[in-house]
């Protein structure tokens, strides 16, 4: 109603990102007169902890947006209010009202109503969570100037599983995580001080999750030792004003590792017997207690493989111990044998979750809810969607998705992935012929499964920012927007976020959504075309380049590409049968060639490079485009967020500036190593010229060296020329230095380095004796070597350059770090 007309508050206060979506900034005067009738009073109809939390939250956010105190009724209301609570207490308490019927689960009502003759704003919900999730909403309709006074909005959520999962250690680090150390843990045991526990609690319950897996599937042993429960349940008193249930990993073999049994086998008698003990113990600390997720028999955990037992007698074992606490077991189908043997053209790493889960479907308690990753591998950058989803019909499932980029881009780049979780989610699997998304199988509509839905990775640290990068906060929000209603657009999401976390200007709100919407396919362009999977070194960090990683090895995320085609054959007739996994309308895609959609196709086949896609391109020149094409939407990226300058505060638009800058120039790394690579292995040239020529390039191997020496990289592809000069005379520095040959005029220059974590080198750039340029290599990158992970690009800018001007770059070493350099690129302005 109000929106377009008002601009954002800028306000005066430092922004860290801390405050995420739920800024609650001052609205702008004009805007704030909008709600002058908001009623002055709230009153609660209830006493409890989550209630409290609810009222306390109301007048927080009406006092951060409107600059008004709420007062708090503690009996009838004796003028308009606010009036929060159940459905039960309301028709105990006010009678009169018609509530509607139908509110279930977390469900809310917003409404307005009559009480005791006064106008009312009503906020209720079946159960205490559905008011607090309502009082979001509510605030949520203000801080984007929607009117709150016409209010009749029934929400219900599309499943009731709706948990985080964190990966974090006892020692205080998060496996994938990028935004610092734990805030759950240090130094093996729960931190003493869980205020950020708490303000995470607040967040996820912004968005309506409701469960949070705090530590890492790769699980410790002593997670549930005797004298740890008492820590645990101070995790869950943080959380449970906000109505997240505490959840926790733990190791299968826990009876015999931890518990003092000689064996963990599921269905001995003593090992039931243990895990019901322990989780009496575990109940008597925290009566909420969630439930448990279980890694096992994957990626080097122990499992019940190890008796020769199911998967369903692991789960079950502890499901039964669970049962009498209403907790549940989340066991993953993340489970593959990661020795395959790569020479043989039959195995295929893709099969191995329905292979082993699908036998087994019906087999499982109903309060175990397999876990299942969205795609048959992991969290790559495009994956079709699990097959096990529709492979499991009398069992309980739920969907994990990953918010943590751990291949999309480490919140370094820019990767909004509520576009790919859609194309999941709304992906019609057919079960037995019938129309059958896998948003209705999660929901366990399709199949009347008593629970399930969707856990999603997020791996928060205690940066200021959560994620370690603003826009990134769009994914968990879009996560928990998802769980909640899978039907929402990717468009309303990302607006929505906008708006609650920069404020409603129009110019901010259309920009930030474009850059977000478009970002997925950005990074999917110049990391993982055509069905690739994210062409990442799987063997390192899995952030920058490192195609070859991929191949001559047991983890089986292999693309087959050799000098003729690329692409992993998975038909049934000639591959290695994945499609057969499938029902046979999505069979009768996947198995055809030419049915199989483009951003798919070496997914499921392997073709030769000259191979024509749909798009009318060749298999190669479509790899050599994309990397160009996407490597450009990135600088875009960068000039559609100046144009925000001054319409964002200064703190935050500072930090985004600088994060898509340093994207825009890794994608460049991205583009040139995986073109590059391509290039050799297939022997076919670019029509139009481009890879492995760099007119404006010079190597810093080719340039007159001081103290510098060439030095190999690897792998090749991750350096320009396959090489880097490093420092060697320390502590002197070392210079690199050549004549500039173009034609007289205005120039941007940049000069590719390797930032390495082991060292803080010092560059400067000199035109002649003329300082033109001074940095330092201080960003802690996941390299302690020149590589794609470190390579990094400074920009300097409107440089006058005369034909027969030496550049000269100094590099200054530091610790482990000797100043690496790749090459200069010199471009006319
Ligand atoms: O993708 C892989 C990650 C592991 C992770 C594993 C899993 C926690 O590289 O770090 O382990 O997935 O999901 O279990």
């Amino acid at each position: 109603m109000l929106a377009s007309a008002l601009c954002a508050a800028v306000t005066g206060r430092a922004e860290t990102g801390h405050d995420a979506w739920l800024h609650y900034a001052p609205l702008q005067p004009a805007a704030a007169k909008c709600y002058r009738a908001l009623p002055a009073t709230t009153l609660s109809l209830g006493e409890t902890l989550v209630l409290n939390t609810a009222q306390a939250e109301l007048v927080r956010g009406v006092k951060g947006m409107l600059g008004k105190t709420l007062r708090i009724a503690v009996s009838a209301p004796i003028e308009n209010a606010i009036v929060i609570g159940t459905v039960r207490q309301l028709r105990d308490k006010v009678p009169a009202l018609h509530i509607t019927e139908g509110l279930r689960g977390d469900g809310f009502w917003l409404t307005g109503g009559e009480v005791r003759g006064f106008r009312c704003i009503i906020i209720t919900g079946a159960s205490d969570r559905g008011v607090l999730y309502g009082v979001f909403a509510f605030l949520s309709h203000i801080a984007r100037q929607e009117d709150v006074f016409h209010l009749d909005e029934l929400q219900q959520p599309s499943a009731p599983i709706r948990w985080a999962n964190q990966w974090d250690n006892l020692d205080g680090t998060i496996e994938r995580g990028y935004a610092g150390r734990s805030i759950f843990f240090e130094n093996g045991g729960v931190r003493p001080n869980l205020t950020r526990v708490s303000e995470y609690g607040r967040l996820l319950a912004s968005v309506g999750i409701n469960g949070c897996n705090v530590n890492n599937v790769n699980a410790d042993l002593h997670f549930l030792d005797p004298d740890f429960i008492p820590q645990l349940a101070r995790i869950a008193e943080a959380f449970r004003p906000w109505g997240v249930q505490l959840g926790v990993a733990v190791d299968m073999s826990l009876p015999k590792t931890a518990g003092g049994l000689d064996t963990f086998d599921p269905l001995d008698g003593r090992v039931a017997n243990w895990w019901e003990k322990k989780f009496d113990e575990v109940s008597r600390a925290i009566p909420d207690f969630g439930g448990v997720v279980v890694k096992a028999d994957s990626e080097g955990r122990l499992g019940p493989s190890f008796y020769g037992r199911s998967p369903a007698d692991a789960a079950n074992v502890i499901a039964r111990a669970l049962k009498p606490h209403a907790g549940v077991v989340f066991y993953r189908a993340f489970v593959y044998d990661h020795h395959l043997d790569w020479n043989n053209l039959k195995n295929d790493r893709a099969k191995a979750a329905y292979d082993i889960f699908h036998p087994l479907d019906g087999k499982f308690d109903d309060n175990v809810i397999i876990q299942i990753k969205y795609g048959p591998i992991d969290f790559q950058v495009r994956e079709p969607v699990s097959p096990l989803l529709g492979g499991l019909e009398h069992t309980n499932t739920a969907i994990e998705l990953q918010i943590t980029q751990e291949y999309t881009g480490q919140q370094r780049h820019t990767c909004f992935l509520v576009p790919m979780w859609k194309k999941i989610l709304d992906f019609d699997l057919r079960v037995g012929g019938r129309p059958t998304a896998v948003k209705q199988i999660v929901a366990g509509n399709s199949s009347h499964r008593p629970i399930g839905g969707y856990t999603g990775v997020v791996n928060v640290g205690l940066d200021q920012d959560w994620l370690g990068n603003h826009l990134a906060m769009a994914n968990l929000f879009g996560f928990g927007r998802l769980a909640w209603n899978p039907d929402l657009t990717a468009n309303a999401i990302v607006e929505e976020w906008t708006k609650l976390t920069f404020g409603n200007d129009p110019a901010v709100v259309q920009t930030i959504s474009r850059i977000q919407l478009d970002s997925w396919k950005a990074y999917e362009s110049y990391t993982g075309v055509l069905g690739l999977q994210t062409l990442t070194n799987i063997l390192g960090s899995h952030y920058g380049p490192g195609p070859e990683s991929q191949e001559h090895n047991g983890w089986g995320q292999w693309i087959r590409a050799d000098h003729s085609g690329v692409g992993m054959d998975r038909t049934i007739a000639t591959g290695t049968g994945f499609v057969g996994q499938y029902f046979s309308d999505v069979q009768t895609i996947y198995e055809s060639l030419s049915k199989t959609p483009d951003d798919l196709v070496l997914f499921f086949h392997h073709v030769p490079y000259t191979y024509k896609l749909h798009s009318g391109k060749t298999v190669i020149q479509t790899i050599y485009d994309s990397h160009y094409t996407g490597a450009e939407k990135t600088k875009q990226f960068v000039s559609q967020w100046k144009s925000l300058y001054r319409r964002v505060d200064d703190d935050r638009f500072h930090d985004v500036l600088a994060q898509l800058t340093y994207q825009s120039g890794h994608a460049i790394v991205w583009r040139d190593a995986i073109n590059d690579w391509f290039h050799q292995i297939s022997g076919v040239s670019d029509e139009h010229g481009r890879v492995g020529d760099h007119p404006h390039r010079i190597e810093a191997e080719s340039m007159e060296l001081e103290g510098y020496i060439p030095v190999d990289v690897t792998p090749w592809e991750s350096a320009s020329g396959g090489k880097a000069v490093v420092c060697v005379q320390a502590p002197q520095p070392c210079s690199a230095k050549y004549r500039f040959r173009g034609a007289k005029g205005t120039y941007d220059l940049d000069v590719e380095y390797f930032d390495q974590n082991n060292g803080v080198s010092k560059y400067r750039v000199f035109v002649g004796n003329q300082l033109i340029g001074e940095w330092l290599a201080d960003s802690s990158l996941p390299a302690a070597v020149p590589n794609g992970d470190s390579s990094t690009r400074r920009h300097i800018t409107g440089v006058a350059l005369r034909p027969g001007d030496e550049l000269r770059i100094e590099g200054f070493p530091d610790a482990a770090e000797a100043a690496p350099l790749d090459y200069v690129e010199t471009y006319p302005k």
